[in-house]
C-alpha cells in the first residue's frame, strides 16, 4: 500500500503537515519530537513515565505532549490526529497496546534511526547535502568499546568522526550538528534495528551474539534476527566475527548491495580476507594488496595489555574497529596513534584495587551472561559477585561453565533465587552467601564484605553481574561506583592499585 511517507527520503522532502505520533520521551523521544517540528510537521508526543525537563521543551519546540499514567491504549488524543506515522523510542516493545493499535490502522511505524538515515543530507559532510557515511555496530557485548575504538582510528586518519546511537548520543542529533561529519559510526541495539529498514551502510558488524534482551525480543530467534538487520543493504564491508558462526551466516544469508565484501574478524590466524592474530600480533591481510602472501602488523597482543586491553575479547573488538576503519581507508599508522592512546571507559574491568594479595575488579558493564563469561574466564580463581534483573536469559549455562574456577559466590538483586538455584543444581559445594534486597544503601557494603571473607591471596573479587542493575540501582554505572565506595570504605588506606599487573590475557 503506498503512503505519503514512502517518499519521505531527504531533509528536503515534504515533511510540513505530516501527522506524526512520537512514542516515548526520553532522549530519543525528544531528538524525534525536535527534528519533526522543525521539518513542520504536526508532531504529538505521547509517553508515560516523563523526566521533569522534557514537557517545556516540547512547549518551545511546538510539539503536543499526551503524558498518561498508564499507557496501555492509544490516547483520544493520538487517535483523533490519525497519524501518517508512528516513530517508536527503543525502550519500547512491539507488542505495546499502542504499537499494535497503529499495525490495525496500516500506519507506519519507524525508529528514530530509520528517520534519521532518511533525513541524513540535513547538513552532510561539507554543509551542502552529501551524506556523511554510516558505520553500523551491534552485538551482544563489546558495542560501545568497539564504537569508541574505530571511531578513534577514523578520526586518527583525519576525518570528522561523531560516535553515535544507542552510546547515548541520539543519532538525529549526529545528523544535525550543524558542523556536519565525515563518518558516523552507530551502536545500534537490537531494539533500534527492530524498527530501522532504509539503513544503508558503509560498513557494518555484528559483533558477536549470545543471550540477552530475551524477555523484550521473546525468543532467540527473534533477537538474532533483529541483529542480522544490521547488514541489510551493506555497500562496502560486512565485518563478522570468525569466532562467532552465527555472525558469519547472518552475512551470508544478508541481502547487501552487490559489490560488498564479508570481511572476517578473530582470535586465530587469519585468512586473505580477514584480520586476526599470528603469534600475538594482530594483524590485517584483507585491506592490503599483498593479502595472499602477507599480512600488514597493526600492534600486539602484549602491548594491549599494557594499556588495559589484552583481555580476549577486547582483542576481539581492537580487531573488529581495525577492519571498520580501514574499510574506510585509515593508514595502519593512524589505527596504532588511536591505539596508544585509547582507555576502556569505566565500570569496564576496571581494577579498583589491590589488598594483601588480592585484587578488586568492577566489570559493573557485564549486564547479561556473555559479558560475565568473557570476564570470569580471564582469571583462575574468582569470588563472583553476581546478580540483579536476568531479563529472560538463562544463567545455567555459565555456571557450569566458570564454577570451576569460583572460590565463594556473593548474589544480589531481584532474580537471584533463580542463580542461588543454578548453584544448587551445578556447584553445591561452592561457598555462596546473598545480600537480601531491595534497599539500595548498603548491599555493596554487605557484598563486598561478604566476598572480602571468602577471599584468599591471589584471588580477583570481581564484580560482573551477569545482570542488569534496574531493580536496584539508578543504572550499571551507579552500581559500579557504589561497589568501588564500598571497597575502599572497606579497605581504608589499605588498596593500592598502582602496582597491579594485568593478568595474561588468555584466548581459550
Ligand atoms: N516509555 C514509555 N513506556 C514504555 C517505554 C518507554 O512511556 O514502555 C517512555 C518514557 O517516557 C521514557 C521514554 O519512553 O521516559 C524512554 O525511552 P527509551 O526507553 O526508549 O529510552 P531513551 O531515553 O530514548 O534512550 C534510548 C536507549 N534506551 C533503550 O533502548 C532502553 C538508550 O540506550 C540510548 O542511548 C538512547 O536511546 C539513544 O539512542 C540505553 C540502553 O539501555 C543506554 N540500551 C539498551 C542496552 O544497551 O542494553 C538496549
Amino acid at each position: 500500500m503506498h503512503s505519503r511517507t514512502d517518499g519521505l527520503l531527504s531533509w528536503n522532502a515534504d515533511w510540513a503537515g505530516l501527522r506524526v505520533g512520537v512514542l516515548g520521551l526520553g532522549i530519543t523521544g525528544f531528538s524525534v519530537a525536535d527534528t519533526l517540528a522543525e521539518l513542520g510537521s504536526e508532531v504529538l508526543v505521547v509517553a508515560e513515565r516523563v523526566d521533569e525537563r522534557y514537557p517545556l521543551m516540547l512547549e518551545v519546540i511546538g510539539a503536543r505532549l499526551v503524558h498518561v499514567d498508564v499507557l496501555d491504549a492509544p490516547p483520544a488524543e493520538l487517535v483523533a490526529l490519525a497519524p501518517e506515522l508512528l516513530v517508536v523510542s527503543p525502550g519500547f516493545h512491539p507488542d505495546h497496546p499502542v504499537i499494535l493499535w497503529a499495525v490495525a490502522q496500516g500506519i507506519p511505524i519507524w525508529g528514530d534511526v530509520e528517520l534519521a538515515w532518511r533525513v541524513r543530507d540535513k547538513v552532510g559532510t561539507d554543509g551542502n547535502g552529501t551524506p556523511a557515511e554510516w558505520i553500523a555496530v551491534t552485538g551482544t557485548n563489546g558495542k560501545t568499546t568497539t564504537v569508541q575504538l574505530a571511531s578513534a582510528m577514523l578520526a586518527a586518519g583525519g576525518l570528522r568522526v561523531a560516535p553515535c546511537g544507542n552510546i547515548g548520543v541520539p543519532v538525529l542529533d549526529a545528523v544535525r550538528d550543524p558542523g556536519g561529519f565525515d563518518v558516523f559510526v552507530v551502536e545500534l541495539s537490537s531494539y533500534q534495528l527492530h524498527s530501522t529498514s532504509s539503513m544503508s551502510p558503509w560498513a557494518a558488524v555484528c559483533l558477536n551474539v549470545a543471550e540477552d534482551h530475551l524477555d523484550w525480543h521473546g525468543s532467540m530467534a527473534e533477537y538474532t534476527a533483529a541483529k542480522a538487520r544490521v547488514y541489510s543493504n551493506t555497500r562496502v564491508a560486512c565485518v563478522y566475527n570468525r569466532d562467532d558462526a552465527v555472525t558469519q551466516r547472518m552475512v551470508e544469508e544478508a541481502d547487501v548491495v552487490e559489490g560488498a565484501r564479508a570481511v572476517g574478524f578473530g582470535l586465530g590466524v587469519p585468512g586473505p580476507s580477514d584480520l586476526g592474530l599470528v603469534e600475538g600480533i594482530l594483524c590485517d591481510r584483507a585491506f592490503h594488496d599483498d593479502r595472499h602472501h602477507s599480512a600488514l602488523e597493526i600492534t600486539t597482543v602484549t602491548d594491549l595489555a599494557r594499556i588495559g586491553l589484552g583481555a580476549a575479547h577486547t582483542v576481539s573488538d581492537v580487531l573488529a574497529a581495525s577492519a571498520l576503519a580501514r574499510s574506510f581507508g585509515t593508514p595502519i599508522e593512524a589505527i596504532q596513534r588511536a591505539l596508544a592512546g585509547f582507555r576502556l571507559d569505566r565500570h569496564r574491568i576496571e581494577v579498583v584495587a589491590t589488598a594483601g594479595g588480592i585484587t578488586w575488579i568492577n566489570d559493573s558493564k557485564a549486564t547479561n551472561p556473555h559479558a560475565a563469561d568473557a570476564s570470569l574466564g580471564a582469571y583462575e580463581s574468582v569470588v563472583w559477585i553476581a546478580g540483579g534483573l536476568l531479563k529472560g536469559v538463562d544463567i545455567e549455562p555459565l555456571i557450569v561453565k566458570r564454577a570451576a574456577r569460583m572460590r565463594g559466590v556473593v548474589l544480589l538483586g531481584a532474580d537471584r533465587t533463580l542463580l542461588r538455584e543454578a548453584f544448587q543444581r551445578h556447584a553445591p559445594h561452592l561457598p555462596l552467601f546473598e545480600v537480601a534486597g531491595p534497599e539500595t544503601e548498603d548491599v555493596m557494603a554487605k557484598a563486598v564484605e561478604l566476598a572480602s571473607a571468602m577471599a584468599m591471596p591471589g584471588d580477583v573479587v570481581l564484580l560482573a553481574p551477569a545482570a542488569a542493575s534496574m531493580d536496584q540501582f539508578a543504572d550499571y554505572a551507579d552500581r559500579g561506583v557504589r561497589f568501588e565506595s564500598a571497597v575502599r570504605e572497606l579497605l581504608g588506606g589499605a588498596g593500592d592499585d598502582t602496582d597491579f599487573e594485568e593478568p595474561a590475557p588468555r584466548h581459550a
